[in-house]
């Protein structure tokens, strides 16, 4: 074995622990056993032969824009689709911050950004905290096989305590396939001020103009290939505890897919949101400080027309059909295997998206929906409220509790979040937890905070919204159009969530 390798031959020893663990407690009340617990009785106690498995599926930068959650666009993803009819798919989940590697640390550390102090893409979470342990190390150290196909934590800044093999590898960014480069035309759009800037010349921003068009089924490029290591994972792993982390890095930019993914939509039947700008814009009524005047992935330094807009989005939309159809290949494979009904899946995002609204295109410093809100699946065997949905608001930070408790491991004192178990049993039930997220600007400040309940999303930026704040009836207004910020029929619920953001203790 070499010196890389870390328990990947699981021993017996740690097999029977976690297998006992497992047998304990993992097991939600099985049909008819709800009414007992209600009663104050306990549940009969489910054992299992084996312990739960963990497929764990990410994707980066995508906003639910699926079918099942209602996109307006009729995207094609039958896929994930199956996958929240099959589990429970939580409509309003929230990721805690509008980036890959802040919210990606949260979400696998179980802490809050504002503690985990990883605010920006350069910070390293395990030489912040060496002495935490990630989701997969917590399997890993209860005897699973932990095994990373793809972006799991940040691209660069893997966690080398979290995997059972640590090779530091980017697979998700190679291309074996050659690419086809599909450039946008250029289109000289003025800027609000009536001026024309320069078209942008540095390499990021030429970047963010191309639009990647494979051939096939995009065999041997980014997410094929990651697809195609967490079957070979699956297929290693079928007789022993695994817990498998395949992180898919589409619909990031630049938005690639194969051509018959594109094919699927027609440019011209896509319809911009109603706030569509040709530059970032701060509508009437909102605060300087909630939109970036300059975009960070797309557009970048110049306007958008509406016809690039619109073919923007349906590459944006052929990615996620992507992402979709090799997501299909790896639950194929595992229900090949026969391992479905052993094992818990995951599917997430990092964070959300803005397509055009307000001019963004991007998720970077987006506290509205758009940025913030992400599509959360979790099909867990034997749960009571499989093929429901849950329209509870709950935040990725509570995925850590959730699947730890869902296999029966002991959760680290600290982790914070709380267990979906209640939901997973019953979609339906109370839930009076807002979801928070929070954005910085220079990656060592919180410039804002926003907090997402049913009814209300609330922002504010700077210390006591000294940079201004928003508020959103989300029921009445879901593009979130008007702000009700500084609206006297809404003081009272404004004053209620600004005093949940101000105990929301975060260094400012
Ligand atoms: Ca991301």
């Amino acid at each position: 074995m070499s010196s890389q390798e870390k328990n990947f031959s699981t021993s017996r020893r740690s097999f029977l622990t976690a297998a006992a663990a497992a047998t304990v407690s993992t097991a939600l009340p099985a049909s008819g056993e709800a009414s007992a617990q209600a009663h104050g009785k306990a549940p009969a106690v489910q054992s299992r032969k084996r312990p739960l498995n963990v497929l764990f599926l990410m994707s980066d930068d995508m906003r639910p824009e699926l079918a099942s959650y209602n996109s307006r666009f009729h995207t094609h993803s039958p896929n994930i689709d199956a996958l929240g009819a099959k589990g429970v798919r939580f409509d309003r989940n929230y990721c805690q911050f509008p980036l890959c590697n802040p919210s990606r640390a949260s979400l696998m550390s179980g802490h809050p950004p504002h503690l985990t102090r990883v605010l920006g893409n350069r910070d390293d979470l395990r030489k912040l905290h060496p002495d935490w342990t990630t989701l997969p190390q917590l399997f890993r150290q209860n005897g699973y096989t932990a095994l990373r196909s793809g972006k799991i934590f940040h691209g660069g800044i893997d966690d080398p305590e979290a995997w059972s093999i640590f090779d530091g590898s980017t697979e998700s960014l190679h291309m074996t396939q050659e690419a086809r480069p599909m450039n946008l035309p250029h289109a000289l759009i003025p800027k609000p001020d009536g001026s024309v800037p320069p078209l942008p010349t540095d390499a990021q921003a030429a970047h963010s103009d191309q639009i990647f068009v494979l051939d096939g089924n995009g065999e041997g490029a980014g997410d094929y290939v990651v697809a195609d290591r967490t079957i070979q994972y699956l297929r290693q792993c079928k007789d022993k505890p695994f817990f498998i982390g395949c992180g898919f890095s589409k619909p990031h930019s630049p938005p690639t897919a194969p051509q018959r993914f594109f094919d699927m939509y027609d440019p011209a039947r896509l319809t911009l949101p109603p706030d569509f700008a040709a530059w970032p814009t701060v509508p009437d009524g909102f605060p300087k400080a909630a939109i970036r005047p300059r975009n960070a992935d797309l557009f970048i330094g110049r306007g958008a027309s509406e016809s690039e807009a619109k073919e923007v989005i349906r590459a944006y939309l052929a990615s996620i059909s992507w992402v979709d159809w090799n997501l299909g290949r790896v639950l194929a494979e595992l229900d090949s295997l026969g391992l479905r009904d052993n094992t818990v899946v995951v599917f997430v995002a990092d964070h959300g998206y803005q397509l055009g609204e307000k001019g963004k295109w991007s998720k970077a410093g987006s506290l509205f929906e758009g940025g913030t809100r992400v599509p959360l699946i979790i099909h867990a065997p034997d749960a009571h409220g499989n093929g429901r949905p849950s329209l509870r608001v709950v935040e990725s930070l509570d995925i850590y509790r959730t699947v730890a408790e869902l296999c029966g491991l002991e959760v680290p004192e600290q982790i914070e979040g709380k267990s979906l178990m209640p939901l997973l049993h019953n979609p339906g039930a109370a839930w009076d937890r807002p979801a928070y997220s929070i954005w910085s600007e220079d990656g060592k400040t919180v410039h804002g905070t926003a907090i997402r309940t049913e009814q209300w999303r609330y922002a504010e930026f700077g210390k006591d919204a000294a940079n201004g704040a928003m508020l959103f009836d989300v029921h009445a207004d879901p593009m979130e159009l008007k702000n009700l910020a500084e609206d006297a029929r809404h003081k009272d619920t404004r004053d209620r969530l600004s005093k949940l953001i101000a105990a929301y203790s975060y260094p400012v």
